[in-house]
C-alpha cells in the first residue's frame, strides 16, 4: 500500500506555524514588530529632500540682509509623516538639507543649540510642510537677533589713573549714546550711582 505523504506535510508546515508565532509573539511583547515595520516604512516609503537656512538678523529687521552671516551647528528636528524623528545640523553658513519621507513634516529648532540670547525675527517655528516625492521643498528661513546687555560706570577721575578712588564722585545724568555697526542708535542718562545699562 502507498504511503499518504499527507500527514509529514502537515507536521513541517504545524513546526513553522509554531515557530513564526512564537517569533511575532517574542517581537510584538516589546514592541520588535513595530520597530520592524517602520524600518520597512522608511525603506520603502517615498522621500523627498528639505532645505532651509538659519541666519543672524544683526540689525533685528526680521529679513535677512548683505552680510547678515548664517548660524552655524544648530540642530533642526524633523518628525516625519510616520511619527519618526531624525535631526541634521546647519553648516558653516546656516544651511541645512535632509531627505525625508513624503507628506507633511514638522520642522522644530532644538533652541539648546542655538547661541544665547537669541530672538526669532523671521519665520514660524515649529512650523509644518508638506514634503512633495522626489521634489525639493525650501522650508522657511529662520531669522534670529541676539539681545544683550551692556552697562557702564562714569565717574570724574580726579587724578586720571582709570580707578575710581575714595573721594571721586559718580557722575549722574550723563547721556550715553550706543550705536551698532548699521547705524542704530540708542541713547540712555546714567543714574543718581553714575550706573546705566541698555538692552
Ligand atoms: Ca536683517
Ligand atoms: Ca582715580
Amino acid at each position: 500500500m502507498k504511503k499518504n505523504p499527507m500527514p509529514k506535510l502537515k507536521t513541517f508546515h504545524l513546526f513553522f506555524l509554531f515557530f513564526f508565532t512564537v517569533i511575532y509573539q517574542v517581537y510584538s511583547q516589546d514592541q520588535g514588530i513595530n520597530f520592524y515595520q517602520n524600518i520597512l516604512n522608511e525603506i520603502t516609503a517615498q522621500k523627498g529632500t528639505l532645505t532651509g537656512k538659519i541666519y543672524r538678523d544683526v540689525n533685528g529687521n526680521g529679513t535677512e540682509d548683505v552680510g547678515e552671516p548664517g548660524i552655524e551647528n544648530v540642530s533642526v528636528i524633523f518628525v516625519d509623516s510616520n511619527g519618526n524623528g531624525q535631526t541634521v545640523q546647519s553648516d558653516a553658513n546656516g544651511n541645512w538639507t535632509e531627505e525625508v519621507i513624503a507628506g507633511n513634516t514638522l520642522i522644530l529648532i532644538d533652541n539648546t543649540s542655538l547661541p544665547s540670547g537669541a530672538l526669532l525675527t523671521e519665520g514660524t517655528e515649529p512650523s509644518t510642510i508638506n514634503v512633495i516625492s522626489g521634489g525639493i521643498v525650501n522650508a522657511e528661513k529662520l531669522g534670529y537677533a541676539f539681545v544683550g546687555d551692556i552697562s557702564g560706570h562714569v565717574y570724574y577721575d580726579v587724578n586720571g589713573n582709570g580707578i575710581q578712588n575714595g573721594l571721586e564722585a559718580d557722575m549722574a545724568n550723563v547721556e550715553i549714546i550706543i550705536e551698532d555697526d548699521y547705524g542704530n542708535s540708542q541713547s540712555i542718562f546714567t543714574d543718581a550711582n553714575g550706573d546705566w545699562s541698555i538692552q
